[in-house]
């Protein structure tokens, strides 16, 4: 059941969760929606954290600097929440595996692994792992690597100034990856290819389910007897997976739960 707590800065009622998962955020890239997470942060809280990988985009921070003052935003507020007292897991991805050198050292509170085993309230063992390591095995990179870098930049930055249209105009966040995602096959094929690949994996492992990211699709689905879970990304589809005290899981679309909350009706005024 979910439980709130009063928040000392917004004032406002944050919700609680035994467990949260988050990952591919890329932070230090123009597709990563940081002010979408912060909203999210400042929401939500949980007993454990898990991030789950391609939290810094270290590929193109090489490439060029770009690290705007929300990106430090994000930062921040993850540190709080390890002085507030919450267990922070760290599983860098592979655009993040500069911190892969750190695994199973502490980093001001934080764990850093490679993956980790997560028991839920009613008693399931998850392998909590990023997913990249599965490239080889479903011989395809993800849909937004097989299209290129520079494709992926284009369609983010077209995706912005639709949804910078669409915010003026009171309308709801709208994801462009997700709706080209489902018009191409392959990525389609790609995705529940890869699903599979995991899930079995983990099936291997004796264990009772999966939580990856890596792919940016979000997912909650079993196959075979494993359950699997993506928790999708913070650059398109603003998504985290989250576990409530009881063991149940529940992905939640952030996007989804910023436009219930602004819920209004349209004005008639505006033009079609
Ligand atoms: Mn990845």
């Amino acid at each position: 059941m979910l439980q709130a707590v009063k928040t000392g800065g917004t004032g406002a009622e944050r919700r609680r969760y035994r467990t949260i998962w988050i990952s591919d955020v890329h932070l230090g890239t123009r597709g990563c929606n940081a002010a979408m997470l912060i909203d999210f942060l400042d929401r939500v809280d949980s007993d454990t954290l898990y991030l789950v990988g391609d939290i810094i985009d270290g590929w193109r921070l090489k490439k060029r600097l770009y690290w705007p003052a929300l990106h430090n935003d994000v930062v921040s507020r993850l540190m709080k929440r390890v002085k507030r007292g919450t267990r922070v897991v760290y599983i860098p991805g592979n655009h993040d595996e500069m911190f892969r050198q750190f695994v199973g050292m502490n980093f001001g509170g934080i764990a850093i692994r490679r993956r980790a085993m997560h028991e839920t309230a009613d008693g399931r063992r998850l392998l909590v792992l990023h997913g990249d390591e599965f490239d080889a095995i479903t011989l395809a990179q993800p849909w937004l690597a097989h299209m290129g870098d520079t494709a992926y930049t284009a369609l983010l930055a077209v995706s912005h100034v639709v949804n910078s249209v669409r915010r003026r105009l009171g309308m709801p966040y709208w994801s462009l990856s997700k709706h080209a995602k489902a018009k191409v096959k392959n990525a389609v094929a790609f995705v529940s290819r890869f699903e599979e690949v995991v899930a079995r994996a983990a099936g291997s492992r004796g264990v009772d389910g999966v939580v990856c990211g890596h792919i940016h699709t979000a997912e909650t689905r079993t196959i075979g007897d494993i359950a699997y879970y993506n928790d999708g990304d913070w650059v398109e589809s603003c998504t985290a997976l989250v576990e409530h005290h009881d063991g149940q899981m529940e992905l939640l679309h952030w996007a989804d739960e910023i436009a219930r909350r602004n819920a209004r009706p349209r004005s008639i005024g505006l033009a079609a």
